[in-house]
């Protein structure tokens, strides 16, 4: 279900038990935010993709056929990581729908990189993929990965059994990319790492964006996914609108 800020019910999609969910302007080409989530359940929306304001589900996955056993898939992930198709690709791990989908659906890769989180690590606007102790970067003609780091080297260690978090990923300091923190496998230590790579984009710092800022704190409290931008930020995008950021008197 959906909420509004005060706190009424906007709408319900009806279908069932939901697991991870990622909300940004998916797809440019359609006004406002989309939510892409996957559900766990048996029957014909194993995934879906839908308006943020209304519910409106544009497309879904049958996951097992109905009445057929299973839990569904276990992730789904949705970020841009192939310039070739406009806005966010979507991708699952398990449960019959493996693949990755452009924004309208069609299936565009049999072969999936990992389904957890993202991070914008080098210098393009394109998304890499954090997972585990590892930065990769989607090699899309090749529909494979290219391993950028792996903070394992630095005796660092993810968090949270196989959903193999770090500690927090954010733009926390620098430029616009984002930040990564590890705790040490002895667990004494916390390392931050930034990017080393530079990059011809100025763009304001992520947190000056409002839903980024809530996605760090959600990021700390709740089921650890990635943090994803009140607008599109992708291959093709337009310069993002200024924030409007007041700051309290004294
Ligand atoms: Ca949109
Ligand atoms: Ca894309
Ligand atoms: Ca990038
Ligand atoms: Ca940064």
């Amino acid at each position: 279900m959906c909420l509004d800020d005060n706190g009424k019910g906007l709408y319900s999609t009806g279908l069932g038990h939901g697991d991870a969910l990622h909300v940004s302007d998916l797809d440019p080409s359609i006004p406002g935010l989309e939510v892409f989530g996957i559900q766990e359940r048996f029957d014909d929306a194993g995934a879906s993709f839908r308006s943020a304001a209304t519910g409106e589900i544009y497309w879904k996955k049958a996951s097992v056929k109905a009445g057929e056993d299973g839990e569904g898939p276990g992730r789904g992930l949705a970020l841009d990581i192939d310039p070739r198709y406009p806005g966010f690709e979507c991708w699952v791990a398990g449960a019959g729908i493996r693949g990755m989908f452009d924004c309208k659906g069609n299936k565009i890769a049999d072969r999936i990189p990992s389904c957890n989180m993202g991070i914008y690590w080098d210098g393009d606007v394109l998304s890499e993929l954090l997972n585990g102790t590892t930065i990769d970067k989607w090699d899309y003609p090749n529909a494979k990965t290219t391993r950028i780091l792996n903070t394992a080297d630095f005796q660092c260690r993810s968090n949270n059994g196989t959903k193999s978090n770090p500690v927090l990923s954010a733009d926390i300091l620098g430029d616009w990319r984002e930040e990564v923190i590890y705790r040490t496998a002895d667990n004494k230590e916390l390392r931050i790492f930034s990017t080393p790579i530079p990059t011809e984009h100025r763009f304001y710092t992520l947190m000056h964006n409002p839903q980024y800022r809530l996605s760090i704190a959600w990021q700390n409290v709740g089921y650890n996914q990635p943090p994803h931008l009140g607008f599109f930020m992708g291959a093709g995008m337009s310069q993002p609108p200024k924030p409007e950021i007041v700051f309290p008197k004294k």
